[in-house]
């Protein structure tokens, strides 16, 4: 595959309802769309940086930075075998796993449309299905937190996640689960705990959660050993786990039972498939982590949870969950059952709308 152009075209989507973690509310997002051209055809990929440095260092800005200046020269017009040979010309840059994953992502969508398979397969992946849940943001109070899950738990997913943060905890997760005492639930702190909070995570316990998802600082490994030491709840990292190095420190220090995967934050798919790897065999199962991506991004995410160590059901929800029009069509359902299919036709196995496309494109650069 021959790379001849790039278009970094900077798109701004509204949600359809703002989305606040611990520590942002989020409802209009820019976001770094990447179209790949190739002799043999046109990628498009989705960078997971967001508008600011919050969850991560990176920002969409920051990444077509560094894909301006540093990445894109170096493998244009080069005749690339594939993702290794990606990472051997640009594995020397230090950091910017979400911009090095924007160009990766594309460069796996290319092989595998040139071997004629869905990006699914071609990461090793087996199933036809996977399995959905939703994340849902902290709310202005519990009786609308309880009628977002019920609306939610009718459409069929079959697992909820609520985000929590110090003084939406424990109180917020009884009447959630008084209201919903059989529902398969978890919660996501985004790191805003800390060991002073034990009593408040102690009492957690009680509420048979599948999991907490990463109750401390992103660099505080430590502390989520100890944490997990004296816990029966699963610690699950995700913003800790930033390559499969994290993911090994991990294992060795017990910090965590399970891991989110998100490609970008782990810095692409050939990492994502060893951080995979590496908690299959200590004993730790996976799923699939979101960052309120588009269809685009969505489709990476879907095949990425076709892997078979994906065993807890993962952020990936239905386009009508985030947007009003996605960019893709036919957009991404719900199926009865709680499962999303994965496409079947080579590649992404999906049709980008460029009309859509285009109308919510804001600022667009072209890179011969
Ligand atoms: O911590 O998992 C997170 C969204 C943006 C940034 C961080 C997180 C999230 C989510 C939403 O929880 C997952 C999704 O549905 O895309
Ligand atoms: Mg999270």
């Amino acid at each position: 595959m021959k790379i001849e152009r790039v278009d970094l075209l900077q798109i701004r989507m509204r949600l359809k309802a703002p989305f606040e973690t611990s520590y942002a509310r989020l409802s209009e997002l820019d976001k770094l769309i990447l179209k790949v051209y190739t002799p043999d055809g046109i990628a498009y990929s989705e960078c997971t940086a967001g508008n600011q440095p919050l969850y991560s260092y990176e920002t969409f800005d920051t990444a077509k930075y560094i894909l301006k200046r540093f990445i894109i020269p170096t493998i244009m017009g080069m005749e690339l075998r594939g993702p290794d040979h990606y990472w051997e010309k640009i594995g020397r840059f230090r950091g910017h796993p979400m911009a090095k994953a924007a160009m990766e992502n594309a460069i796996w969508t290319l092989k595998a449309m040139e071997d004629g398979i869905p990006l699914a397969k071609c990461l090793g992946g087996q199933r036809d299905k996977i399995l959905s849940g939703v994340s849902i943001g902290i709310q202005n109070n519990t009786k609308e937190l309880i009628e977002r899950i019920a609306s939610y738990l009718s459409q069929g997913y079959p697992r909820i996640k609520i985000k929590i943060k110090p003084g939406k905890d424990v109180n917020t997760i009884e009447e959630v689960r008084h209201q919903f005492p059989d529902i398969t639930l978890m919660v996501d702190a985004n790191n805003a705990f800390s060991l002073n909070h034990m009593e408040t995570l102690e009492a957690m316990e009680q509420f048979h959660l599948l999991m907490i998802e990463q109750p401390f600082e992103h660099d505080n490994m430590l502390d989520h050993a100890r944490l997990q030491a004296t816990l029966k709840t699963p610690i699950c990292l995700d913003e800790s786990i930033h390559s499969p190095s994290a993911a090994r420190v991990a294992a060795a220090l017990q910090a965590c039972r399970i891991i989110n995967i998100k490609q970008g934050r782990v810095g692409g798919l050939t990492q994502a498939l060893e951080v995979h790897h590496i908690a299959q065999a200590n004993g730790m199962g996976v799923w699939c982590g979101g960052m309120l991506e588009t269809g685009i991004g969505r489709a990476v995410n879907v095949a990425v949870a076709t892997l078979p160590n994906f065993i807890y059901p993962s952020d990936i929800s239905a386009s009508d969950r985030y947007w009003e029009r996605d960019l893709i069509d036919p957009p991404f359902a719900i199926n009865p059952d709680g499962t999303i299919n994965v496409p079947s036709g080579p590649g992404l196995g999906v049709k980008i709308n460029e009309a859509v496309l285009d109308h919510v494109t804001v600022d667009r650069e072209i890179i011969r």
